[in-house]
């Protein structure tokens, strides 16, 4: 069959990525409600921000604004990762980025599953943020033997799924009715179930280890915990939460608020509680919740470098997790450390401590090809005839994601583990190497570039 006869990744991942949403929509309606409000403060947002509203037009993310979100999955066995992986390679989604949760006390280690060119996620911004369960990190050894044999026995995805993930590598592509019947197939492994696969001593023995292993190991699949829409103004949605019913987590994670946002801020509520039937008892679980997050500019090593080093003198001077009691005196211990992070695009550009996407203006198209032209990218930029816009950060924070699983799991969840990160490990269970996420922001960045000379040279 013509390649030309298979639907593209991107659009499988886009009605993917919805068909998603409308299945968590239903299951819990505070999501709903919690996008509703996004969409009111977005509209706000833009109405009383032109400049705001330009940019955003210029980059394209205006047009995927609406349509954007990331969900998060827990996996158990190193199988479930590597065949995750190519589940998710069939919507063209690549591992990219490692993040281990380990040191705050999260016994998982993490990666995101997202479209890694620029055009692609145009199409469709859908991430998941997936973690694989670090079952060595169990001490008890009778315990860490059940949860290994419960695990053993689960398959998580459907025989269907299975054979059309089969299919697609094999013939390079679906075609319009198997993209529909994958995605339908697929959405199974995300499902909730009502029902766990354990007794109700066993999911206490499993939750009073770390309630994220009780969450893994006692159920048939790994649930989409949460679906995260994007907001212009986290400040604003945050503060209109507990008007709608719903009550945010304490402090917002991320960056301190800015007049040039930078990487990713995220603020959550709280999982709900489910009732579940469990083999020999009835009882309840939680595990799904709420998070909203606004997007900024993608930072260059150097930058992330002193990103880090601020938020952790912040965290350091804090001398406790953020929590109810000390969130005013973190939010300005933030904002005071990085007084020394520059707040304009300019200087953040001259600093390189920023990627940013280089535009051919209306200007620069009309004076193409007269003479005595600009011929560098500075000096087109400073003739009006290139425009520079920031790089939208594509990825997640690991302290911050440690933040939004940790208000999940309530304080009592604190562990303390002293394995090392175990990059390749991960690897290994994946089946590959994760993707370095500054190399993708570097490459669109240059093509960008290389784009602006190319188009005002002809
Ligand atoms: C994932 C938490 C991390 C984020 O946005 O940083 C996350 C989880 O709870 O499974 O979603
Ligand atoms: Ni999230």
């Amino acid at each position: 069959m013509p390649s030309a006869a298979y639907v593209s990744p991107d659009e499988i991942r886009k009605d993917f990525s919805r068909a998603m949403s409308d299945m968590y929509r239903d299951e819990v309606p505070l999501y709903g409600a919690l996008m509703e409000l996004v969409a009111e403060t977005n509209t706000r947002v833009l109405d009383s921000d032109s400049g705001l509203a330009k940019q955003l037009q210029r980059t394209g993310e205006m047009e995927r604004l609406a349509m954007e979100r990331h969900g998060a999955i827990r996996l158990g066995t190193a199988h479930e990762l590597a065949t995750i992986g190519r589940l998710f390679a069939v919507m063209g989604m690549q591992p990219v980025g490692y993040y281990d949760l380990t040191p705050a006390g999260v016994p998982v280690h993490s990666t995101a599953f997202r479209a890694v060119h620029e055009q692609a996620l145009q199409a469709s911004p859908f991430r998941v943020f997936t973690s694989l369960l670090r079952l060595e990190l169990i001490e008890n050894l009778e315990l860490r033997a059940f949860a290994e044999s419960a695990l053993a026995k689960r398959s998580i995805f459907t025989p269907g799924a299975l054979a059309l993930i089969e299919q697609a590598e094999r013939d390079g592509g679906l075609n319009a009715a198997d993209a529909q019947a994958f995605i339908r197939e697929a959405l199974e492994t995300f499902r909730w179930h009502h029902t766990a696969t354990v007794t109700g001593a066993q999911y206490q023995q499993l939750s009073d280890q770390h309630r994220l292993i009780a969450d893994v190991v006692a159920f048939k699949g790994p649930h989409i915990n949460h679906l995260t829409p994007r907001t212009l103004d986290i400040d604003q949605v945050q503060a209109a939460m507990p008007g709608k019913g719903i009550t945010p987590k304490a402090v917002i994670e991320g960056p301190p608020r800015r007049q040039c946002p930078i990487l990713l801020r995220q603020t959550s509520f709280k999982a709900l509680d489910e009732p579940i039937a469990f083999t020999d008892a009835k009882g309840s679980h939680s595990a799904r919740f709420g998070e909203i997050e606004q997007r900024g500019v993608a930072l260059t090593p150097k930058g992330r470098a002193l990103y880090d080093q601020l938020l952790n003198a912040a965290r350091d001077e804090l001398g406790a997790f953020p929590n109810e009691g000390n969130a005013a005196r973190y939010v300005e211990l933030m904002a005071q450390h990085f007084q020394a992070f520059p707040d304009n695009h300019a200087q953040m550009r001259e600093q390189e401590l920023a990627y940013f996407r280089y535009f051919v203006t209306e200007q620069g198209l009309a004076a193409r090809g007269q003479a005595g032209q600009p011929q560098t990218l500075e000096a087109l930029m400073a003739a009006g005839h290139v425009a520079v816009e920031p790089l939208v950060y594509e990825d997640f924070l690991p302290v911050s994601a440690a933040g939004i699983f940790q208000s999940n799991l309530g304080d009592a969840a604190q562990s303390h583990y002293t394995a090392h990160s175990n990059q390749a490990q991960f690897e290994q269970a994946l089946g590959r190497r994760t993707i370095d996420e500054l190399k993708l922001y570097a490459e669109t960045q240059q093509r960008s570039m290389d784009e602006c000379i190319q188009a005002l040279r002809a």
